[in-house]
């Protein structure tokens, strides 16, 4: 009985979207723009905030109960003087990373732009008073490349961020907002109440000028919204007012790509499916068990050490092969990597960083084709390695460095011609049962790519 009514609850849940922005269709400039975000294979993600100047990760507010008064004083002391845009965007381009999308507000509230909506900004709540994201766009559109903003639904230090959600309890916020008391956090079961209108507003003046103030924007990615998963409706779009929301950013512009780091399923409105430290199809941090969306464009953001925001401690960066190989992979699978920066509070990119961002660069300086504008691969994944491709031409990424001879399950094609990507050298290869068998030369490269056509 029990079972019967799980079966069809599922069911019920499964037809019943929810409701973000209902019958949605995407406009021919943002279909443009998937497909755009789709070729471009490969961004860098930037989390950089005050949270930075403390040296140990985006989270450290939740993580250390900092009480937002004394938190809203590092903004005194923002003063990123090595900042510079121009070299920030060199460095990346050089990659071959095709947008940066920075955050331009995470969880400790803090703006990373001039804004109307809040003081509490990097122009005039800091003695920089520089808005940072202005001068990103400028030279992002410079020097063509596109920008993505993160922007995060959830925030540590407004009261009117009401009720709180799971995260940031020990932020000392008083539950007074404009003078009014808000009631008991604990008994408050999610419903609109006033406090939280006045936090939709400030959201939408903020998307606009976002959306308005720095030219075109790729995309908005949110994040945040899992922060009130523990209440009662708290997963439903209505109470984010996401139709709103996502129906504001497609008026400014149509072309913007929404994503929602919301670990679900995609809400209707969305134009990107998002995955967080997972290649879609892996679920090693719980964060990925969604289906993977057979329509919109994926993108797997990860990071480069362990770390998203600025951790002065954190070492324990992944090395250059291992991430170019992350990003062979996560093209594979027909999806984008967004890879981590968090910026030091002096406003540089670390050294190890940037390394392998030239890293990268080279690699896709020579074998770019094999990633830019491909879609998956003609196999899954092998014990030898994966695959992508772009009409006819299929490329091998080969990871085993030991093998001579590979194995390829394909089946009713004609290949008609097989080569070393690179030096154009022919490979020899047989018909065997159920694929063919590719002959390789022996190589120091810890991944050999090789093409083969077929009719
Ligand atoms: C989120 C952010 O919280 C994090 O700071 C970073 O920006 C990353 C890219 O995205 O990561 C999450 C998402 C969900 C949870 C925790 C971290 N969660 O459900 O607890």
């Amino acid at each position: 009985m029990m079972k019967l009514f799980l079966l069809l609850f599922a069911a019920f849940m499964a037809v019943i979207p929810l409701k973000a922005q209902e019958n949605y269709q995407p406009t021919q400039e943002n279909l443009q723009s998937r497909k755009e975000f789709a070729d471009a294979k490969f961004g860098i993600f930037i989390h950089w905030g005050l949270y930075s100047m403390l040296g140990d990760g985006e989270w450290i507010m939740h993580n250390e109960n900092i009480n937002y008064k004394e938190y809203e004083r590092l903004a005194g002391a923002f003063y990123p003087s090595k900042f510079n845009a121009e070299e920030w965007v060199k460095a990346i381009k050089e990659s071959g990373a095709k947008y940066i999308c920075i955050t331009s507000r995470h969880h400790d509230g803090f703006s990373l732009f001039k804004t109307k909506a809040t003081t509490y900004n990097s122009v005039d709540a800091t003695p920089f008073k520089r808005d940072i994201l202005a001068e990103l766009a400028q030279e992002c559109h410079k020097q063509g490349i596109r920008l993505h903003f993160y922007y995060s639904h959830l925030d540590w230090g407004r009261e009117d961020y009401y009720p709180v959600g799971r995260t940031g309890r020990g932020t000392g916020r008083k539950g007074i907002f404009d003078g009014k008391k808000l009631p008991e956090i604990d008994s408050a079961v999610f419903q609109t109440n006033w406090a939280y209108e006045n936090y939709l507003k400030f959201m939408d003046t903020q998307l606009t000028e976002l959306l308005t103030n720095y030219g075109k924007i790729g995309a908005i990615w949110f994040d945040g919204v899992w922060d009130r998963d523990h209440q009662e409706n708290g997963l439903k779009a209505e109470t984010w007012n996401l139709a709103n929301q996502y129906s504001l950013i497609h008026k400014l512009q149509p072309g913007c790509l929404i994503g929602n780091n919301h670990h679900m399923d995609p809400y209707p409105g969305e134009d990107i499916q998002i995955f967080e430290r997972d290649i879609p199809g892996q679920n090693l941090y719980g964060y990925s068990e969604q289906a993977i969306s057979q329509i919109l464009p994926l993108e797997t953001c990860q990071t480069m050490n362990r770390s998203w925001g600025y951790r002065i401690t954190d070492t324990t960066y992944k090395s250059a092969d291992f991430l170019i190989k992350y990003l062979i992979q996560t093209s594979a699978k027909g999806a984008n990597l967004l890879l981590n920066i968090g910026p030091r509070p002096d406003g540089t990119l670390p050294e190890e960083a940037l390394c392998r961002l030239k890293s990268i660069g080279e690699w896709l300086k020579q074998y770019g084709e094999t990633i830019y504008g491909t879609t998956a691969g003609i196999v899954a994944e092998q014990p030898w390695g994966v695959s992508t491709k772009k009409g006819k031409r299929n490329f091998l990424h080969i990871f085993d460095t030991e093998a001579t001879e590979i194995f390829v399950p394909v089946k009713e094609t004609k290949i008609y011609e097989c080569k070393e990507y690179l030096s154009g050298n022919k490979l020899n290869f047989k018909k065997v049962k159920d694929g063919i068998n590719i002959t390789l030369q022996p190589s120091d490269s810890p991944v050999r790519t090789i093409e083969f056509l077929y009719k």
